[in-house]
């Protein structure tokens, strides 16, 4: 693979269009920083507008190549296969590359690449599973029945976060249905969708079906949502910018899917488990340094055990490792950027401002070099009116809000501008069900949480998004209904007359 941390440390990557590499039409590059050092380690192709135009082209005429259009879905099964099969070969050099790319530890991206192949199987044992029906038409002599298409080129813009799994969620159910893709990663992490570009030429996809983009949200990003060739646009990333790319979706009458912020609200209930309890809601909030978009991140804990609970969570962020993300113990490693330390550390501040008490964290640590790191943070006496707990923070910081009864706790977790998740713990299982039922939030997991499944239908309501990944509904999204009336009577009827029937 090319694109291994060391064959592109110090150097340039290019476009990736039409299966081949193609420099940016303006001829600029930009850095791509290691977030443990905050210092540049490769260059990306600044792709513009003219680059796109060209991408998009590509995935048009990928689409009506026979090629890829021609080819049974038990075929382009195989071909997801095959491409499973090499993301599992090089699933320790992908880790290696997003963790360099973005600082996430590399126990976290392990996990994450060793995923994919699951993720990329699953959606190739869809492709030929994929059908319309045959309807009971209320006409005689009439058969009615539908397909379900491919979109067409779809545009994929991807965030920093987790760029890899983020790009696959929308990538496998494309290819899967049949679509060609053109993805814009962010231009913060842009090495991973460049490899996975290689592994699905290397697996024998059609050059065209997957086009890679680097650049700017303001320009390429910009571009691609805004080019008349774009089927569906699949947007991950933050709420303002999701706006811009529905506004721009819409003046071309397109369909997008969204998938936006968050400020889930994490339970515990007085009769939990304190110590199962205490573990999701740390894995909940400071997995990825707080950079997951269903990070738990205000904690609602029953007024009885409400000290009891924020002094042990705060315990626990304390023993928090805080490190190198390569270095296989650490458990916390650094932001992917610096603006979003610089978020973090504002909205500490804000925090302090409206009152709430650090019971820990609050600051960055200690660690030689110039790395994007801050210490697992605790808000005891938050409250949910506070700026903290309003705002995404994205990061390693979770407001601790106490609640009387159920009804005070529903009234203050759907009392939120963001729908994405939800997660409770307790033993009853009524009261469970009961929160599941009231909550406004796209997944809710009980006594769990953030247990993701590609079987698993995600995505928010509210300012969280709309569209679904995972399970059957991505191939829902990335599909297109046409139903098909034919008359088989014989009898050489008039349509308009039938229909005046
Ligand atoms: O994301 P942006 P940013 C949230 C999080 C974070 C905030 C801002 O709260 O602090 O968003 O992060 C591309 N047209 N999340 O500014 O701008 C951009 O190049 C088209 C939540 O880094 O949304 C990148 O590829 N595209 C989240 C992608 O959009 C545009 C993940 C995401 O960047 C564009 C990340 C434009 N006008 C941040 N402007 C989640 N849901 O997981 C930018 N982009």
């Amino acid at each position: 693979m090319k694109t291994a941390v060391s064959r592109i440390a110090g150097r340039r990557t290019d476009l990736f269009v039409h299966g081949a590499w193609r420099k940016p039409s303006a001829g600029r590059y930009f850095a791509s920083y290691d977030p443990s050092a905050g210092a540049p380690w490769y260059e990306a192709a600044d792709g513009g507008e003219a680059d796109v135009d060209a991408a998009v082209g590509a995935a048009a005429q990928a689409l009506r190549d026979a090629a890829w259009n021609g080819i049974t879905p038990t075929r382009r099964g195989d071909l997801m296969r095959r491409l499973a099969g090499l993301i599992d070969d090089n699933k320790e050099h992908l880790a290696q590359l997003e963790t360099r790319d973005n600082g996430k530890i590399i126990a976290e991206t392990r996990a994450q690449t060793g995923y994919l192949s699951d993720y990329f199987n699953y959606f190739a044992g869809m492709a030929d599973k994929v059908h319309g029906e045959v309807l009971p038409i209320n006409k005689t002599g009439m058969l009615n029945f539908t397909v379900r298409e491919p979109v067409g080129v779809v545009g994929v813009i991807v965030p920093w976060n987790s760029p890899l799994s983020i790009l696959a969620t929308a990538l496998a159910p494309c290819l899967a249905v049949g679509n060609t893709v053109v993805a814009k990663p962010s231009e913060h992490t842009p090495a991973s969708a460049l490899a996975m570009a290689e592994l699905c030429m290397e697996a024998g996809f059609p050059a065209g079906v997957f086009n890679v983009v680097t650049g700017f949200g303001e320009s390429a990003g910009q571009a691609l949502t805004r080019h008349p060739g774009v089927a569906k646009i699949a947007f991950t990333g933050g709420t303002d910018t999701g706006r811009k790319v529905a506004s721009n979706a819409a003046a071309n009458l397109i369909p997008c899917a969204l998938e936006l912020g968050g400020k889930s609200p994490h339970v515990i209930f007085d009769d939990a488990d304190p110590e199962r309890a205490v573990n999701g809601v740390v894995a909940g909030v400071f997995a990825a340094a707080g950079q997951t978009c269903v990070a738990g991140s205000r904690c609602f804990v029953q007024e009885s055990v409400y000290d009891r609970i924020v002094e042990r969570v705060a315990a626990r962020a304390r023993e928090v490792r805080i490190g190198h993300p390569f270095d296989e113990s650490v458990q916390l490693g650094p932001l992917a950027l610096r603006a979003q330390l610089e978020k973090v550390e504002r909205y500490v501040q804000y925090g302090l401002d409206e009152g709430a008490t650090l019971a820990a964290g609050g600051e960055r640590p200690a660690i030689d070099g110039n790395g994007w790191y801050f210490r697992p943070t605790v808000f005891a006496g938050a409250r949910n009116d506070m700026k903290i707990a309003r705002d995404e923070i994205f990061g390693p910081v979770v407001c601790m809000i106490s609640f009387g009864d159920e009804a005070d706790l529903i009234a203050q977790a759907n009392d939120s501008v963001y729908g994405l998740a939800a997660g409770v713990w307790t033993r009853d299982i009524d009261r469970a069900l009961r929160f599941a039922r009231a909550v406004d939030a796209g997944t809710v997991w009980v006594n769990t949480y953030r247990s993701a499944s590609f079987v698993s239908p995600a995505g928010g309501f509210k300012w969280s998004g709309y569209g679904k990944h995972n399970g059957f509904e991505a191939i829902r999204e990335f599909t297109r209904v046409k139903s098909v009336v034919i008359d088989h009577s014989g009898l050489g009827r008039d349509a308009f007359v039938i229909q005046l029937k």
